[in-house]
């Protein structure tokens, strides 16, 4: 969004408050909202992401309905968002002054990149790509616990255009000692400590080497927008949302484990072994999330949607996985006694999310559930209840369910 759209939606704002927001344009810098406005903010929502569900202004945390998923590609003002810290001047003014990425650490020679030779120096890569937050779903978790109480729109599959990780770690020379890709970003912490980064994540150096792993400047067809990362983000598809660093100045090439913030502890990290609800596990069993699980949505229709029962009932929606592709989706309506196969499409690219799509038949008027069930290449599916519950509510993948009145 440019500063000029928030600038006016300050005033607009403002002007349904019954008086103007005095120097409202210094604020609309920072990524705060005035005080005396927060929880308009929070009712009509972020400029351009009105129909997102607020969970937060400061830091911006927002989330879609199913429903606003439908489409195979999620359109910029329905991607969710999850920022830890605040939005880097830089990107609100979508300014590229004295920006480069520094590439270092176990590399042969470090590099400095400026946005045009990034652009020149490798091939130009497009792909639709699935990010989800590791906390997608946390708010089913019981005992509750804290963070973003993320319901089922923590995830969007936009497209995203830029270069290959790869290229530009090969270019650099990757050496035999590196263990560990970790970003470093721009984005200030909440109270704008001077040089402390809210969060500074990765992946093993494997996943930063993986082709679909990207350096990416560009979101269906327009520069990143400013809370998506502008100028320049990583995308790690299939692995944590966190692991997917926006706003970048530098990616460092480490011979260890990266421990920057939201690395350690319980952050990102998941019980090795099943622990009870409630229950406090050692740190030493705590290991970091990879490869996020097979999930499905239901996009289509609405829950709650009222439909005759003399004519078949279209139901769609989307599935997808950390690794590899999702092989069958099936549906049920009568709380898994009998199982129908939805007709399921490929990806677009590894990565993607696939559509599905299925007609159902209902036996009686009434009310009844519509349960989706996605299965991975190895077979694995999605649970009927709440998975594993873990200290900071991450990897939810229980099968999403809609209620239906048949009439
Ligand atoms: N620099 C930086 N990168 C970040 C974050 C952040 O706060 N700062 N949030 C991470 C988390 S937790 C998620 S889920 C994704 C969300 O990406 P999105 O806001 O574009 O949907 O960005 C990740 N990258
Ligand atoms: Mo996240």
């Amino acid at each position: 969004m440019h500063s000029g759209d928030r600038r006016s939606f300050l005033s607009r704002l403002g002007m349904a408050l019954g008086a103007p927001v005095i120097f409202a344009d210094v604020l609309s810098r920072s990524g705060i909202f005035p005080e005396a406005l927060a929880q308009s903010v929070l009712e009509k929502g972020w400029p351009g992401k009105e129909e997102l569900r607020m969970l937060s202004d400061r830091p911006l945390n927002a989330e879609a309905s199913a429903t606003l998923l439908d489409d195979p590609i999620t359109p910029n003002h329905r991607h969710f968002v999850r920022n830890n810290g605040l939005i880097p001047d830089r990107a609100v003014k979508a300014d590229l002054t004295g920006w480069s990425l520094t590439v270092d650490g176990e590399v042969g020679q470090a590099l400095t990149l400026d946005m045009p030779s990034l652009k020149r120096r490798f091939p130009n890569v497009s792909a639709a790509l699935v990010i989800e937050c590791g906390g997608n779903g946390r708010a089913g978790f019981y005992p509750r616990v804290g963070g973003n109480p993320w319901t089922l729109g923590a995830v969007g599959c936009a497209r995203y255009t830029g270069v290959r990780l790869r290229d530009v770690l090969q270019e650099a020379g990757v050496r035999d000692s590196a263990v560990y890709l970790a970003y470093h970003a721009e984005d200030p912490t909440l109270n704008r400590e001077p040089g402390k980064a809210p969060i500074s994540r990765g992946v093993p150096i494997e996943k930063a080497l993986d082709p679909h792993t990207l350096l990416a400047w560009e979101m269906n067809g327009v520069p990143l927008p400013a809370e998506h990362g502008f100028p320049l983000r990583l995308i790690c598809p299939g692995w944590p949302g966190s692991t997917s660093g926006k706003w970048l100045k530098r990616l460092q090439v480490r011979d260890q484990v990266h421990d920057g913030p939201k690395m350690t502890g319980t952050s990102y990290r998941i019980p090795r072994h099943p622990v009870a609800p409630g229950e406090k596990a050692p740190e030493e069993d705590f290991e970091i999330i990879g490869a996020m699980p097979v999930k499905s949505l239901i996009t289509r229709p609405a829950h709650q949607f009222q439909t005759p029962l003399n004519q078949p009932l279209e139901v769609g929606g989307h599935a997808w996985c950390g690794e590899g592709e999702v092989k069958q989706v099936d549906l049920t309506t009568d709380y898994g006694v009998s199982w129908q196969p939805a007709r399921l499409q490929s990806p677009a690219n590894p990565f993607a999310w696939q559509s599905w799509q299925c007609q159902l038949r209902f036996p009686e008027s009434g009310f009844y559930e519509i349960w989706a069930r996605a299965t991975d290449q190895d077979g694995r599916h999605q649970p009927m209840v709440v998975p594993g519950w873990n200290p900071k509510g991450y990897l939810n993948n229980a099968m999403h369910r809609i209620a239906v009145r048949v009439v």
